[in-house]
């Protein structure tokens, strides 16, 4: 890199002085109030340059497009992997039907832009023709473009307002908590599908969400430090953040939301491929969908990633009813239950009880797929 650099310094450096030395030369031209026609050096020097540019003129394009070519086939291993969302297809196919409009726009009128200069260049004798206005080409030089932008934008419009919509009702939602320097999920839970309140009031060290208690919804809740997805069904992820800006991105799925402390937010999809599925699609084994933070958070942002598993629905439901809710892990929080739901939440702690010989502790999974 630093050798790229010193030469292309060294290069512009010898551009510098070429130049410096040709608009000397010129100025002793003009010197002497003469007519420039009438300086014999000047009118030979000028007609030399004007050749040497016009082939520069076609040259430059030439080169131009070489280099824009190799740039884009060895830039290619670094786009986005492939789209393993329903949405993911539509925004990728957007990105490359507009960027096909511009590069046909781009390439058209830049190679007549050159092609011109190097065609009607200076010649002893030719003179520009006086083309004052053409209303005809004026108005199909305006409306094509307008006509096309506009269906691009209102394409774009459509497809924007379909993935911010409200998340349709079956959605599996889940809680996705963002904090230096880790992500941290809640799941409704197996009982019911509703993620209890939380309350950044009741944060401590072992209610690190904010749970809150006081609302049976939460009963059931768990929480992990793994992001499980169901394939072919809505799910909707909540976001939230503890402490400073962090963004969730999942590059295959085409996820991007920032997570802002104190400003909920959300995104839904449906994700279509299992990680089993991409597994023997890109033919690695060890292959894993990965949630990773997009927002510069602190000195362990790099770190900042989590493991993602898709799987079948069935899956997924076995996966969920695995995993201990919290309050059953930290029985002390039912002192924070109401008195009249006690009762509902004790079965959390019975279960408990009475299945703590069978239960495993941790976030092991019962069926389908499993890091690696
Ligand atoms: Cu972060």
């Amino acid at each position: 890199m630093v050798y790229i650099v010193g030469l292309l310094a060294v290069v512009f450096l010898v551009l510098t002085i070429v130049v410096l030395s040709r608009i000397a030369t010129l100025a002793k031209g003009v010197d002497g109030n003469k007519r420039d026609n009438e300086n014999p050096y000047e009118k030979r020097a000028a007609g030399t340059s004007n050749r040497i540019n016009a082939v520069l003129m076609l040259a430059f394009p030439i080169l131009g497009t070489i280099a824009a070519v190799w740039s884009f086939m060895e830039s290619r291993p670094k786009f986005l992997p492939e789209a393993a969302s329903e949405h993911g297809i539509l925004t990728d196919n957007m990105f490359w039907i507009s960027m096909a409009v511009i590069t046909i726009a781009f390439v058209v009128t830049n190679a007549l832009l050159f092609y011109f200069a190097y065609r009607y260049r200076y010649k002893p004798g030719r003179n520009a023709v006086f083309y004052p206005v053409n209303h005809k080409l004026e108005i199909i030089w305006t409306v094509i473009p307008a006509v096309v932008m506009a269906v691009l934008v209102f394409t774009g419009w459509r497809v924007w307002r379909d993935i911010t919509a409200q998340a349709p009702d079956n959605s599996y939602v889940i809680e996705v908590v963002g904090k230096q320097f880790n992500w941290v999920t809640r799941y409704a839970g197996a009982d019911d599908s509703k993620l209890g309140n939380y309350n950044f009031k009741l944060i401590d060290e072992t209610n690190e969400l904010g749970i809150d208690y006081a609302d049976q919804a939460a009963f059931d809740d768990f929480t992990s430090n793994q992001l499980h997805i169901p394939k072919g069904v809505p799910v909707l992820l909540k976001i939230r953040a503890k402490d400073v800006l962090h963004s969730v991105f999942i590059p295959h799925l085409r996820v991007k939301m920032d997570a802002v402390p104190g400003m909920p937010t959300k995104f839904w999809f449906v994700a279509t491929k299992t990680t089993e599925e991409m597994r023997n699609e890109t033919g690695n084994p060890d292959f894993n969908y990965q949630l990773n933070c997009t927002e510069v958070c602190g000195q362990g942002h790099f770190s900042m990633k989590m493991p993602i598993v898709i799987e079948e629905e069935e899956e997924y439901k076995a996966w969920v009813a695995s995993q201990k809710p919290f309050l059953t892990s930290n029985p002390t929080y039912l002192s924070r239950v109401p008195e009249n739901l006690k009762a509902r939440a004790m079965k959390y702690i019975e279960s408990a009880a009475s299945d703590s010989t069978s239960v495993a502790t941790g976030g092991a999974t019962a069926t389908g797929t499993s890091l690696k």
